[in-house]
């Protein structure tokens, strides 16, 4: 037979399929022939990797044993991709573009695979997985197969920053990659359904938000197979000019390509994205000449092909391609019917493997024309292998920012303002490298972080008022009112290789549990494999806390954030609850160098007592947890009555005034305080890397004296991470029981039994020998919370020996 370089040279249609090709100015009829011979060679691979074991070549007639027992993997959107993955491979070889892919729908992962193995990527990656016929049938009995490799676009995949599991991120993570990187091109194919998520709704607004100036490029492409799973895709059944017309409201100027012929569709789309990226190429070409550019729609393509498209026409009498049947494996029964099986090797056979690979299984000439060269191809680029693209932050002296401690609560700072001037000694320190940028939901301000507005803006594409502040074409503060959007923009800058920092109103972060989720899930495999090299931390901080949402009430109190990442890999996931404002600095510093984990930090924006010099919160910090000696009142005596635990801003004043209260009223008790600031420190050292052994933990809390421990968040949390401890059973944490409202500062700790009056009754109602000796001093407290509840009603404000306290010292 003859091959299909021959083909091409000999310029017969044959090889291509029945139809005939018409020439156009943009593509040869070579270069059609050439993007559907990689594209039928990418299809074949696809389907080699989705059903068969063996005869990866068909080398001979296809049996029951070639076939795997288990058929896992998506079929319908993988034509689609392997589609754009040919163009876009004769788009960056033509061009000399470099160029990053976000590919959606990432259940289509073997076209990812395919494409990778036919430009060389992957086997630079896996050289066990060489470019050969034996390479081919291991690339095919690896997928979804145990020991292998995951059906999705997982982090395994070369090339890849997002895997497309759990759908709606796409477009997110493509603007995240794209910020700050002015020669990138970054494709994005969102599928029809993806397309209907919140996040990604939310996400079309991001070209509003896009630099042409000073950021790279992104160019969506909306995959309009017409089905998700089991239904037709809205807005593949929505009128054209409506969808147009929603497409065109976000920024957009939409390219469409729509068509079942394959050469039809290969020149069309070619010729969409060579005029996609003139457009692109003009626009930026303009903002870099300063002129305004946001009227311009940016350009989208909206790609109309069959779902499943090649794949079997119908199935048991029932259409398949082009219908929702298509999702997934189309023939399920191939091992057990000898008619599903002759029609899946039908199918394979349609694809005229013989004229795509060699006898000894590598890619012929023409398939590979449009690949390119060593890291522009999709699957070597830098730019998905972050890591490698990584500098170390300038991160400025803390002894610049650092406030002042004589003695422990003497004065008072609002931690996160202080924290806003180090991050502007950041901003400007990266003014020049643009690597570091800053994500919020519209907090940044009210979050107290606006010293960074005197060395950068915020990211702004559209008019501005007289009225508004510090909004900036080039700014790299980011604000918009989507947390999938920010941490999608977030994951997207992390994961190409640099830095940043998420602050968020604490019980809003839940919006974004199950993104944070996958990221962590991306990091841990990452972590695993050598080639993938370490990113920067993903880093929250958390503020206007369940403890301070004064004017906000009970919807914006939820400390929960903290006990959903500490389920997650261990490995990956640090918390840190600094108790003020020197401590934050310090905590901020580590996680701002830190790699690989996704780092939670909750602290307070209010004026905080400053408790320890830079020095000591340096060291505090070094040990995640250690006993405040000038806190407690265990010095002469061997070993303390009562430990005194804390772990958040507001829990450690509350501990620091239940002591001086102790101290006063019952000072033959030996007390002892200690401050945790690394909350995975209470973990076994077996569980988390941060985690104490026993005797450390023993010696800090002890084995068998009552443990009052005041927590920031959930008290079943301090449960859970000590449960095995020996000093477990005298344990009484308290801390948020869900009992919030617009109250005073106060009143939300005494409402949640977390203030310092109760905390003493915990001490006299666990301390053996004082439940009889310290009833005077039991009412008392009591008392005092009565007090408190009468003048809060009253006077609407605290009890004015509450707002004063001072550590007496
Ligand atoms: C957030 C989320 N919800 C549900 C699913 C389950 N799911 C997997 S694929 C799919 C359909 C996707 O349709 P579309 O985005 O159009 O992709 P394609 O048609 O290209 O397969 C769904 C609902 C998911 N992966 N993520
Ligand atoms: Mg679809």
């Amino acid at each position: 037979m003859q091959s299909l370089d021959e083909a091409v040279e000999t310029g017969t249609r044959q090889a291509a399929g029945e139809r005939p090709v018409g020439g156009t100015p943009e593509l040869t009829e070579d270069e059609v022939l050439a993007l559907d011979a990689h594209w039928r060679a990418a299809n074949y691979l696809s389907v080699g990797q989705i059903y068969l074991l063996d005869n990866p070549l068909l080398t001979e007639p296809l049996r029951p044993e070639h076939v795997k027992p288990r058929l896992l993997g998506h079929w319908g959107t993988t034509p689609g991709l392997n589609l754009l993955y040919g163009h876009f491979n004769r788009l960056i070889s033509r061009r000399g573009l470099d160029m990053l892919c976000v590919w959606g729908p990432g259940h289509g992962g073997p076209a990812v695979l395919a494409n990778s193995w036919l430009e060389g990527s992957y086997s630079e990656t896996y050289p066990d997985v060489g470019r050969d016929a034996d390479g081919m049938a291991k690339l095919f009995r690896q997928f979804s197969f145990p020991g292998g490799v995951p059906s999705h676009v997982a982090p395994e995949t070369p090339g890849s920053i997002h895997e497309g599991g759990e759908l709606g991120y796409s477009l997110s993570h493509a603007y995240g990659a794209a910020l700050d990187n002015p020669g990138l091109l970054v494709a994005c194919v969102i599928g029809d359904g993806e397309a209907e998520t919140g996040p990604l709704a939310a996400s079309w607004h991001s070209t509003l938000f896009l630099d042409p100036a000073r950021d790279g490029a992104v160019l969506p492409v909306l995959h309009l197979n017409g089905y998700k799973i089991a239904n037709p895709t809205v807005l593949a059944r929505m009128p054209r000019t409506r969808l147009d017309g929603m497409l065109r409201g976000f920024g957009y100027e939409p390219i469409h390509v729509a068509g079942s012929d394959p050469l039809a569709v290969h020149r069309a789309l070619a010729a969409a994205l060579d005029t996609a990226a003139d457009r692109i190429a003009a626009i930026q070409r303009a903002a870099r000449a300063g002129e305004d550019t946001s009227g311009t729609g940016r350009p989208l393509i909206v790609l109309r092909t069959p779902k499943g498209w090649t794949g079997p026409a119908e199935v048991d009498g029932v259409p398949v391609e082009d219908t929702w049947r298509a999702h997934q494996v189309p023939l399920a029964a191939v091992r057990e019917r000898p008619d599903h099986l002759r029609q899946l090797e039908s199918w394979l056979r349609s694809y005229r493997p013989r004229e795509l690979f060699a006898e000894d299984g590598r890619p012929a000439t023409a398939v590979l024309r449009n690949v390119p060269e060593g890291t522009r191809r999709l699957g070597a680029t830098p730019y998905a292998n972050g890591g490698l693209r990584l500098r170390e932050l300038p991160l400025p002296p803390l002894e610049r920012h650092a406030v002042p401690v004589e003695e422990p609560g003497a004065t008072r700072h609002e931690p996160t303002r202080v924290l806003g001037e180090l991050l502007a000694d950041l901003m400007d320190a990266t003014a020049e490298r643009r690597d570091f940028r800053i994500v919020g939901p519209d907090e940044t301000e009210s979050n107290r972080l606006q010293g960074v507005y005197r060395a950068t803006g915020k990211a702004w594409q559209l008019g501005t008022r007289e009225t508004d502040e510090h909004l900036d074409r080039h700014g790299r503060v980011m604000e918009v009112l989507s947390e999938h959007t920010c941490q999608g923009w977030l994951e997207g800058y992390l994961l190409t290789g640099r830095h940043g920092l998420f602050s968020c109103y604490e019980a809003f972060a839940h919006l974004v549990d199950s993104m944070v989720n996958q990221h962590i899930k991306w990091l841990r495999v990452t972590r695993r494999l050598p080639w993938r090299r370490p990113i920067a931390s993903l880093n929250y901080l958390l503020t206007s806390h369940v403890w301070r949402q004064d004017h906000n009430g009970f919807s914006h109190q939820d400390p929960g954030f903290i006990d959903h990442v500490l389920n997650k890999a261990p490995e990956a996931v640090r918390v840190y609850l600094p108790p003020d404002t020197n401590t934050l600095l310090s905590v901020a510093d580590h996680v701002l160098r830190s790699r690989d984990y996704v780092n939670v930090v909750i602290a307070g924006k209010q004026p905080c007592f400053d408790w320890l010099s830079l020095e000591e919160a340096n060291a505090h910090c070094a040990r995640g947890v250690s006993v405040w000696e000038w806190a407690g009142s265990e010095s002469d005596r061997e070993e303390p009555d009562v430990v005194l635990a804390c772990a958040g801003d507001v829990p450690t004043q509350e501990v620091l005034a239940a002591s001086a209260l102790l101290r006063r009223k019952l000072p033959e008790l030996a007390v002892r305080v200690v401050n945790v600031v690394d909350l995975a420190r209470l973990l076994p050292h077996e569980e988390h890397p941060h985690g104490m052994t026993n005797a450390e933990y023993d010696a800090l809390f002890t084995r068998d004296r009552p443990v009052i421990f005041a927590y920031h968040g959930y008290p079943w949390l301090i449960h859970r991470l000590t449960y095995r401890r020996a000093g477990h059973p005298h344990l009484h944490v308290r801390g948020y029981k869900e009992v919030g409202s617009t109250t005073t500062p106060f009143d939300m700790v005494v409402r949640n039994d977390l203030d310092r009056f109760r905390l003493v009754m915990d001490v006299i109602d666990r301390v053996p020998g004082l439940a009889v000796r310290a009833t005077p001093l039991r009412q008392a407290m009591d008392g005092e919370r009565l007090r408190h509840e009468a003048w809060v009603r009253e006077h609407g404000t605290d009890l004015p020996e509450v707002t004063e306290w001072t550590w007496p010292g």
